[in-house]
């Protein structure tokens, strides 16, 4: 293969997007494969997600020992977690040892924005333009942009109203102490507000959380990690990972067959007491196997929980009001320390939008229907454009296809949420409908690297230069993930799974949620088969990803539906 480079608009083998744990994982496949590799990464140096995600209690809520990369036996024993989740200080320098230990960070040009992205095909090239104006071309564009990093286009009425202090929680640029002291509102309760509010009212003169939606806030329990139980893992850490490979989640499994009416009152009252003393993934939500698939089933395990929230808050009124309304599990958990208790501090107020809707802001305050909020700092909690927000921020544009935001006018369409049609050479690292967002998404990325990188090595070997997702590969994964996500409760609640948090955004469920490790198994049988779904050069071999499917699901004990029911379960969590 030769490249056609000028001195003007040098060509490399891979270009990518991104230098969080996808690019950077990327940059040492195509090293370890002897591609040259160009990384552009809009921060000024490695992290991702959590270069941005400073803001104070941020941090994991996988336990940290999952949540690091397998690939490497030497890199997982040398580094020791000091807590079972750890803080986004300590995962930010964990990225940076990678980044070191591999010498990846030559490989990235930072501070670099990309803004176009657009295909060549006379020269089966892709070409970025830079934020400089600069060009760079190269034969795969690989997208580690990640799912979570573009903040969601602030819709909250009347801020531009207000004179004080605003922050936002993924683009954080302040201290805690700079809060102290201050009358601050935090809007947005989910993971993010969750996870900041207990510290910001313990400085605060007065916090004010405006909550929409009421969520499930399991309690983290985060403690330290005994180095006893870090010997112990370290010295399984292979089986352990292999187990986690082929998990439902991406991590540890602990199956659940029974259903929750197939045990008396008291039992499931007992088990949803170990449950949420365990908490995690692994905890309420997937105690049963029908949780996530009936809603009176659900409804056992979401009432368990509400009675915990009258437990914790002492005022009755405010616990009715935080009490969440929606299925258990059926989109993102949280997971926080004292955030039930936070509510019971004489300095920590709630407003509930759904019954007082926030109006406008004057320049010292938050006004809602019924109520007026005097505040000097507003801390905006209020999520992500998740997935196709970073993806159309490149401009990924071919002349067939036009630009991939047109292209999914009508809704996400990929194939394997790796690749889509009528963009050759172009992939996306655990991008849509992969189980990202369903899963230990460090897992997911290895694997969704693995299988790029051994889908490109396998084509430059044949001296195939061009690889597409045919619309039959990306139809039946589309079928795929929309018939398992419609067996689940998730199907009915909006969140930024569905993308119904940003206007006017086409609903489609963003993730595969069959589990990790279903998933994987599809993917090895399709690289076994030769890539159905994948033109090849223009040459498909014929789609059958459904058949795929099937038969990987009847290749277990279960039958597909029960198993992706076992599968889904535990992918749930609580
Ligand atoms: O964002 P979210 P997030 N007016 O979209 C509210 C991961 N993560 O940043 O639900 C008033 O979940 C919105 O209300 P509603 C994790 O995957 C992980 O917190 O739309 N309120 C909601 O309450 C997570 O799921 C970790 O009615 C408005 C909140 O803001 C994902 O990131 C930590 C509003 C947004 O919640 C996103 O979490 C942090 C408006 N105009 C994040 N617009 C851990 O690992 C939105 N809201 C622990």
């Amino acid at each position: 293969m030769t490249d056609t480079a000028t001195p003007r608009t040098p060509v490399v083998d891979v270009l990518c997007v991104g230098a969080g744990f996808s690019g950077l994982y990327a940059a040492y496949k195509a090293r370890e494969h002897g591609w040259t590799f160009a990384g552009f990464e809009k921060a000024p140096d490695v992290g991702g997600t959590w270069f941005w995600n400073t803001y104070p209690g941020a941090r994991c809520d996988v336990e940290s020992i999952y949540y690091s990369y397998s690939f490497d036996e030497e890199l997982q024993k040398e580094w020791t977690w000091s807590e079972r989740f750890a803080p986004q200080a300590e995962i930010l320098s964990y990225i940076n040892h990678v980044a070191d230990r591999f010498d990846l960070r030559r490989h990235f040009q930072f501070d670099t924005k990309v803004t176009e992205a657009n295909w060549l095909p006379d020269e089966h090239l892709w070409e970025l333009t830079l934020d400089s104006g600069a060009k760079r071309r190269g034969r795969y564009l690989l997208a580690g942009s990640g799912g979570l990093s573009t903040p969601k286009d602030v819709d909250v009425p009347g801020l531009q109203n207000f004179s004080g202090l605003v922050v936002s929680t993924s683009r954080w640029n302040i201290s805690l102490d700079d809060l102290a002291g201050k009358r601050v509102a935090v809007i947005g309760t989910g993971s993010s507000g969750v996870q900041c509010i207990p510290l910001i009212a313990k400085v605060a003169e007065h916090l004010t959380v405006f909550q929409r939606t009421p969520n499930y806030v399991f309690p983290a329990r985060n403690a330290p990690m005994a180095p006893e139980v870090v010997d112990e893992i370290k010295s399984k850490y292979p089986d352990i990972r292999q187990e986690c490979r082929y998990s439902p989640g991406g991590i540890p499994d602990r199956p659940v067959t029974d259903k929750a009416f197939d045990v008396s009152d008291e039992e499931r009252q007992r088990r949803y007491e170990a449950a949420y003393e365990r908490s995690g993934f692994l905890g309420v939500g997937a105690e049963f196997a029908d949780l996530l698939f009936d809603l009176e089933a659900n409804k056992t395990a979401a009432d368990f929980f509400r009675g915990k929230i009258h437990e914790i808050v002492r005022d009755q009124k405010t616990a009715t009001l935080l009490e969440p309304q929606f299925p258990l599990g059926a989109k993102r958990s949280c997971f926080g320390t004292d955030y039930y208790e936070t509510f019971n501090r004489p300095n920590v107020s709630l407003v509930s939008l759904r019954d007082d809707p926030l109006t406008t802001m004057t320049a010292g305050s938050i006004v809602t229907e019924h109520s007026e909020h005097e505040v000097d700092a507003i801390v905006l909690a209020i999520g992500f454009d998740a997935f196709t927000g970073p993806l159309f921020g490149l401009n990924v544009t071919t002349p067939d296809s036009g630009r991939l935001q047109d292209a999914w006018s009508d809704g996400v369409r990929t194939y394997l949420g790796m690749m889509t049609a009528g963009f050759p050479n172009f992939f996306m690292i655990a991008g849509p409908q992969s189980p990202a967002l369903a899963s230990n998404v460090v897992m997911t990325i290895e694997q969704s690297v693995d299988w790029i990188t051994d889908l490109i090595a396998i084509a430059r070997a044949k001296g195939i230069e061009v690889v597409e997702a045919t619309v039959e590969g990306q139809n039946d994964w589309v079928n795929i993930t929309e018939l398992t996500v419609n067996q689940t409760l998730y199907a009915t609640t909006d969140s930024w799974y569905r993308g119904s948090n940003v206007a006017g955004k086409p609903s489609t469920f963003m993730g595969y949620v069959g589990g990790v490790g279903h998933y994987r198994r599809i993917c090895e049988e399709i690289a076994r088969r030769g890539y159905p779904g994948v033109a090849l050069d223009g040459r498909s071999v014929a789609a059958g990803i459904g058949r795929i499917d099937e038969e990987v699901a009847e290749a277990t004990p279960a039958t597909a539906s029960e198993e992706v029911h076992a599968e889904v379960a535990t992918v749930v969590g609580g």
